[in-house]
């Protein structure tokens, strides 16, 4: 009964939070993945299928058992077929997020987006321009309308390459035509990837990761980056602001709703109900000192870039945070909202509400929202929650929050530089920052909560490495305190003097997961200004306790864009060495990045340090060894 957690999480708030629920006899995440161990060994090695019912089947990488499928399909087509359908699945979420951004803007622009509206008119007519919308003299709404149009169209288009690849090096996009992995329409790349996959289709298990890197370009240059543009569009462009994060950012006087998914169309609506007058008298009336906003997961991030709303937690923290006994209502929209999560709110007053027609979950109430009944759900649901306040009885909110600053988009950074990247790359020309790193991706029970994350960024950002971060790593970078000005002392001396001069942390946040494109915009942004690809770039990318999907997709564009990535969990390939060898050392010869593999992350620190280092050598500018 004395047991710290210390082994499953470093955050201090997980920590007291998992002996809260101990005591509360409710289980989490990490019981449950006692309860699976040990795993099973061919579907670890990615050598199970059941993409037929002449199977399942399996394939015996050791031993005197089958080496074939009985179609045929051996350890290599396997292997391969079963990482083409996660990068299949992971671009599907991004883009199928995408599109129902794209449809509000649709709805906004026929006037029936009650509540919704244009907030970023410069962007709206950018990407319109981009996408061939002619704008003088028009209306925003028109050109919503015919912007809106043009993007579902972008999803199925007949052409040959989708439009915003229009912003990748010209280098970059002759090689995937050469290598005929230019993304079409993105529709189309994730829907061959489930065809080609089928029994008896691609059986050359190279060409199916060709496809697989195609499948994923059409998410990182595709679904995923209209995603960001439109929520720019929608909700505004992010700017800097102050923020804070971990459990305490919830209040023990106040009506706590937590928003927890991706999609910000609900929780930004959300947001708007609880700053109403008529909600917060409301919320007075019944004794509450005002009604508190706080995120989980990705939904949490896009408030925290654009209103500086607090994040109480990231992945694994999100069935904790209930256990405080202070949440009133958690709102979900989809994605890495597990399903077990009601049963730990039904040990507290949590009132759970799932909200789009594709993710409902046992335990949850079901309020559908649409753009035309979006505002008054809100404020409805909203009003549940304040009413739930009386409901409540012990809290338990362990610590203080930590401050953070959030809202780096593309924007913002070149903004802060004056309006160029050219001090950017100034400071890495002169090597006071030696290269850039984007950390990304999720927590996962096979790694000590938040460990990977914070120890590689630690470890960059004293190198002199500046470090971009999105999803469930800028909330672990957050909790630990590097999102501040002041947190430069943590850099080495020439990123700290750059950060200094400017004002900003050495760990910028970039957003949710499908901001990862940001990521991918500014490298392109710095490879055309230098004339170069973006694999010549002293850069890297990094996913230190990725668990998802999502994330195998984000993944593989970054390597086919050009961008070394370091993974910490070792994807289900290892029943291939051909598949292993070709992602982590022939892709260089191929796309000019690899993956590597690397759970400690004090040793992906070194690979990335000696990454960047060769980089900077290949393009004449000074070198240290690693
Ligand atoms: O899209 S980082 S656990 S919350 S998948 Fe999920 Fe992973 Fe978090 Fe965001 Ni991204
Ligand atoms: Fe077995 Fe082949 Fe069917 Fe897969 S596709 S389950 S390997 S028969």
């Amino acid at each position: 009964m004395n047991k710290t957690y210390q082994q499953e999480t470093i955050a201090q708030d997980s920590q007291l939070l998992l002996k809260k629920i101990e005591n509360d006899a409710a289980t989490t995440v990490w019981d449950r993945y006692q309860t699976q161990l040990p795993h099973c060994g061919f579907c670890e090695m990615g050598l199970s299928c059941r993409n037929c019912v002449m199977g399942p089947c399996r394939i015996d990488p050791f031993g005197d058992g089958p080496r074939q499928g009985v179609c045929g399909a051996d350890a290599e087509i396997i292997v391969a077929r079963n990482l083409g359908r996660m990068i299949a699945a992971g671009a599907a979420s991004h883009s199928d997020h995408g599109r129902d951004l794209v449809e509000v803007l649709a709805q906004v622009a026929e006037g029936n987006g009650s509540g919704y509206q244009i907030r970023d008119t410069a962007k709206l007519k950018r990407l319109a321009a981009e996408f061939g919308v002619t704008i003088d003299g028009k209306a925003d709404l028109l050109i919503a309308a015919e912007l809106a149009d043009a993007l579902q169209e972008e999803y199925g288009t007949r052409r040959k390459a989708l439009t915003l690849l229009g912003r990748a090096p010209e280098k970059r996009r002759k090689l995937w035509t050469s290598l005929n992995i230019t993304p079409r329409g993105i529709d189309r790349e994730t829907s061959e990837m489930m065809h080609r996959t089928h029994m008896g289709v691609d059986n050359d298990w190279q060409s199916l990761l060709l496809h697989g890197m195609r499948n994923a370009l059409s998410d990182g240059w595709g679904g995923s980056l209209i995603a960001s543009e439109v929520s720019d569009i929608l909700f505004g462009t992010p700017t800097p602001r102050p923020t804070q994060a971990n459990v305490g950012v919830l209040k023990k006087d106040q009506v706590n709703i937590i928003v927890h998914g991706h999609n910000p169309v609900v929780s930004e609506m959300v947001l708007a109900a609880c700053q109403s007058p008529e909600m917060i008298a409301l919320a007075e009336s019944k004794g509450a000192q005002g009604i508190n906003l706080a995120g989980v997961c990705c939904t949490g991030n896009e408030l925290l870039m654009r209103h500086g709303v607090a994040m109480a937690g990231n992945h694994l923290s999100t069935e904790l945070v209930l256990a405080t006994g202070a949440v009133e209502m958690m709102i979900v929209d989809y994605q890495c909202i597990m399903p077990a999560i009601s049963q730990v709110a039904a040990c507290y007053h949590t009132r759970m509400v799932s909200t789009s027609d594709k993710a409902k979950f046992p335990g949850m109430t079901h309020r559908e929202f649409h753009p035309l009944n979006a505002k008054e759900m809100a404020v409805a649901l909203v009003k549940e929650a304040v009413e739930n306040f009386s409901n409540r009885k012990t809290v338990y909110i362990p610590v203080e929050p930590v401050a953070a600053v959030g809202g780096f988009s593309v924007e913002a950074v070149v903004g802060a530089l004056g309006g160029t990247p050219g001090p950017l790359l100034d400071a890495i020309k002169a090597g006071k920052i030696r290269g850039a790193a984007g950390i990304v991706g999720c927590n996962n029970p096979q790694i000590k909560q938040d460990h990977g994350h914070v120890t590689l960024t630690r470890r960059l950002i004293e190198n002199d490495i500046l470090v971009v971060d999105t999803g469930c790593a800028a909330v672990a970078n957050a909790k630990a305190g590097f999102k501040v000005a002041e947190a430069i002392h943590l850099a080495g001396p020439g990123l700290q003097e750059i950060c200094g001069a400017l004002g900003i942390p050495p760990v910028l946040h970039f957003g949710s997961c499908v901001d990862n494109v940001r990521i991918l915009v500014l490298a392109s942004a710095l490879a055309n200004a230098l004339g170069v690809d973006i694999s010549d770039l002293p850069i890297a990318g990094a996913a230190p306790e990725w668990y998802s999907e999502k994330a195998a997709a984000i993944g593989v564009y970054f390597v086919a864009s050009g961008v070394y990535t370091v993974l910490g969990p070792m994807p289900p390939v290892t029943g291939s060495m051909a598949v292993v060898n070709l992602l982590t050392q022939g892709l260089e010869d191929i796309v000019g990045a690899t993956f590597a593999v690397e759970p400690d992350p004090e040793q992906a620190a070194v690979l990335i340090r000696r990454r960047i280092e060769n980089k900077r050598k290949a393009l004449g500018l000074d070198a240290r060894s690693v």
